[in-house]
């Protein structure tokens, strides 16, 4: 069996981990092989940071499938340190980006891959491998299309916005730099099309999501797939579990629920997870011609992830069964 996820950082992370946990190690033969392919939102990414090629969504996703991620933060290395940025603050410089030690480990060893000439898929490939991740992760696109917010004060990469501005700024418009003349990474078009299940992570719709639907060709390859595409809500009891999604969503004119969610993917979903606490939006989203499974979706423990990533594969299951 193929499941392609698609996925931006820490909401996307969390639903992994419950998903490669439920699924049986290959020795144990109670079910065909399951791959999972995740592809990945680099509108995060910052291209020349202290010198540095850094894809934040790709690493919350390789850290966390590596059992390495800060439990605390979802992003980060448990147990890391922080001696390169402290020295950096003495010499002077801002350090609002808190790049831990072996964190910078990684950053370093992308960037020089990337300057030997080696493709962002290979690296990531390469990354993860050496961390033991046996999913494949793709990033959406090879090509450097970070995400800008326009806000009241101006425009600025999305780190910024969120991370050293803190999301405070009242946003005007969300811009995909570059998207229409990028390309889907080599094989995303081919894993949509033979893929048994599709499914949307709980993330970020705006700018994690948005931005992998925005890659020229995804968006239709969805629309075409066979096979069924589930997506998770991020928007719970009319706000996001974290993050500025509501401002994003807002900002765009959308609805702040898991309708506004279903709205955005309305041309691709199949089937859309609500959380218990909005069971009373099921028939207003059934109405869009998107059936609902309505679970606790807030994934506070490993039990919690392995049973929504359950249900999703159940849901997929059920729509393809008729
Ligand atoms: P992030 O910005 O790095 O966290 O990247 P994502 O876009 O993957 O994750 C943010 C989204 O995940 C937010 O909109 C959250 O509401 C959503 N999210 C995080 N944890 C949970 C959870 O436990 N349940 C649900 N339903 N959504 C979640
Ligand atoms: N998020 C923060 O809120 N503060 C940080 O200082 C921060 C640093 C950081 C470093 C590496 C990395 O891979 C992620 C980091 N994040 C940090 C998370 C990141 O800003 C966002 O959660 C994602 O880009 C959104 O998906």
């Amino acid at each position: 069996m193929r499941v392609v996820v698609l996925a931006g950082g820490v909401g996307a992370a969390r639903f992994l981990e419950g998903l490669v946990n439920v699924i049986p190690p290959e020795e144990v033969n109670v079910m065909p092989p399951v791959e999972v392919t995740v592809i990945i939102n680099t509108g995060d990414d910052m291209a020349n940071f202290m010198g540095l090629y850094i894809s934040p969504d790709i690493d919350i996703v390789t850290y966390t499938l590596a059992g390495k991620v800060n439990p605390k933060t979802g992003w980060g290395i448990k147990g890391d340190t922080f001696y390169c940025l402290e020295m950096l603050q003495r010499l002077g410089f801002d350090t609002w980006f808190k790049l831990g030690d072996q964190d910078l480990g990684t950053h370093l060893a992308r960037t020089m891959m990337l300057k030997q000439g080696r493709s962002l898929s290979k690296v990531t490939k390469a990354i993860s491998e050496s961390m033991g991740v046996r999913c494949q992760l793709l990033p959406m696109t090879e090509s450097w299309v970070p995400t800008r917010i326009m806000t009241d004060v101006g425009l600025m990469h999305f780190e910024e916005y969120l991370v050293k501005r803190k999301a405070k700024d009242e946003v005007e418009d969300v811009i995909f730099d570059g998207i229409e003349s990028a390309s889907p990474s080599p094989g995303i078009l081919e894993v949509i099309k033979q893929a048994d299940t599709i499914i949307i992570a709980p993330s970020n719709p705006i700018v994690s999501i948005g931005p992998i639907l925005a890659v020229p060709g995804i968006r239709q390859a969805l629309i075409d797939a066979s096979a069924p595409c589930v997506a998770i809500s991020p928007i719970v009891g009319g706000r996001p579990v974290k993050g500025p999604a509501d401002k994003l969503m807002a900002a765009q004119g959308v609805e702040v629920s898991p309708r506004g969610v279903a709205e955005l993917y309305h041309d691709f979903l199949d089937v859309l997870v609500i959380d218990l606490q909005d069971r009373m939006l099921k028939s207003s989203i059934e109405e869009m011609g998107i059936q609902v499974v309505v679970k606790q979706t807030m994934m506070t423990s490993l039990r919690r992830k392995k049973a929504l990533a359950l249900a999703v594969l159940k849901a997929a299951r059920k729509f393809a069964n008729g």
